[in-house]
């Protein structure tokens, strides 16, 4: 089965991360394939929320406290804008490509 000395940290999946700090989502623009499950980190002291920018987005998260997370695995190609809707200046996109 597994051997010495292999690395067991590859994931069927493939895993994005985007981290919430000093406001700003980081990376802002994450380009992921479709399938691809998405992890937002809060990593400032404020609540944030990940949000997406059309009423029909299928971004809500709760408001994420320090250290909070949320995930969304993106299944359909197409860019996806989201917010902050406590702070609506903090902008993000996740690039989905088949
Ligand atoms: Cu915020």
């Amino acid at each position: 089965m597994s051997s010495p000395g292999r690395n067991t940290a590859a994931a069927p999946v493939s895993a994005d991360a985007v981290a919430i700090k000093n406001f700003t989502f980081s990376p802002a623009t994450l380009k992921v394939k479709a399938g691809t499950t998405v992890t937002w980190t809060n990593e400032d002291t404020d609540a944030h929320t990940v949000t997406s920018a059309g009423s029909d987005g299928p971004l809500h998260s709760p408001a994420l406290a320090t250290h909070g997370t949320y995930t969304y695995t993106f299944t359909k190609p197409g860019s996806y804008a989201y917010v902050c809707t406590i702070h609506p200046f903090m902008t993000g996109t996740v690039e989905v490509t088949s």
